[in-house]
């Protein structure tokens, strides 16, 4: 994939830009031929069949069938080519592939705002990892705003009760422009954004450590939301009853005696390993029933579920 800029714009930076500079640049070159052709054989009539004498009579030439046919076929054939090589390019812009990776976007006077499924959120900032497809759900809070990134070659509008969606996948990582393209008040020209490519991994780490998730609590409130919604409840419960699990209640830095006869005190290693690696030190009295949680939770949610558990005294 071409990486230089062509002179109206950036470089190509998504898996569209080179199909859809192509037929941009078809469109230009062709209308530029055209006029020049035009051009030329409009002046050379004037010259050539310019009246000369007084009295001087035209050609009587009214009519030439193989240029008719020329004139009529030849654009036929170009502006079928446009059509079709647009609608495809069209069709592939506006159908999202299957696994995209999917971020709510919200315009808003005068800034952007975007919110990950896993619980980050950012502001005129949207990072994104490299080689993946990604789609934009996205709706305004107030007027018509509307979402471009050059270096991509994407544009929609986003507009207020309604949404409207976009897709990309890049191909390089960097820092990209993102501008609205819909005069929207007076701040207008400021609402510019960037989105950040990164790499799988430096994108996996850079999501896991997002202070978006379980924003605006405290990490007990989120563990408490983790334990209903990673089904810790289906297994635990915390008021000290016996369910297919131990209770949480007042598990915190108290002795748990293992299968094996060995007592361990339950401290945040204990509590982290438990949930990763469950099987490691079975608590006497249960089977081996629990799922690791390896992969599953990341590193902050496991904090939170630690916090949590901490925080369930008697
Ligand atoms: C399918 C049932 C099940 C689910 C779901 C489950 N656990 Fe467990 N868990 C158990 C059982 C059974 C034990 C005791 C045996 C053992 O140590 O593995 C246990 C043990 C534990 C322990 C050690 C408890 C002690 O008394 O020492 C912790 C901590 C724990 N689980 C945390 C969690 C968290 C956090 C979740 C949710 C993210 C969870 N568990 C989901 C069944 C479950
Ligand atoms: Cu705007």
């Amino acid at each position: 994939m071409d990486t230089t800029g062509t002179f109206f714009l950036p470089p190509q930076n998504s898996t569209v830009a080179s199909d859809i500079d192509f037929l941009w640049d078809f469109i230009y070159w062709a209308s530029a031929a055209f006029f020049v052709i035009l051009g030329v054989a409009i002046f050379y009539f004037i010259i050539r069949y310019r009246r000369r004498r007084q009295g001087e009579l035209t050609t009587g030439v009214a009519h030439n069938l193989p240029l008719e046919i020329a004139w009529t076929v030849i654009p036929t054939i170009l502006i079928f080519f446009v059509f079709v090589w647009g609608f495809k390019g069209y069709m592939k812009l506006h159908i999202a592939p299957g696994d995209s990776m999917e971020v709510k976007v919200t315009g808003q006077k005068w800034f952007w705002s975007f919110q990950y499924p896993e619980g980050a959120s950012t502001v005129n900032e949207l990072v994104v990892p490299v080689d993946k497809p990604v789609k934009l759900l996205m709706s305004s809070v107030d007027v018509i705003h509307s979402f471009y990134v050059p270096n991509f070659r994407v544009k929609m509008d986003v507009l207020p009760n309604r949404y409207t969606e976009l897709w990309f996948e890049a191909t390089a990582v960097g820092d990209y422009d993102l501008l609205c393209t819909e005069y929207c008040g007076k701040g207008h020209s400021e609402m510019i954004g960037k989105v950040r490519v990164l790499g799988e991994r430096e994108f996996n780490e850079w999501l896991e450590s997002a202070g978006g998730m379980g924003e605006g609590m405290t990490p007990a409130e989120y563990g408490a939301q983790l334990f209903k919604s990673k089904a810790c409840n289906t297994c635990h419960s915390i008021d000290g009853s016996k369910v297919v699990g131990p209770s949480f209640l007042n598990l915190y830095n108290t002795q748990q005696m293992l299968t094996n006869g060995q007592p361990v005190m339950a401290d945040e290693n204990y509590l982290r390993e438990s949930i990763l690696n469950p099987q490691a030190k079975l608590v006497a009295g249960y089977d081996p029933v629990m799922p690791s949680y390896q992969g599953v939770l990341k590193d902050q949610q496991i904090d939170a579920l630690i916090a949590y558990i901490k925080s369930l005294k008697e």
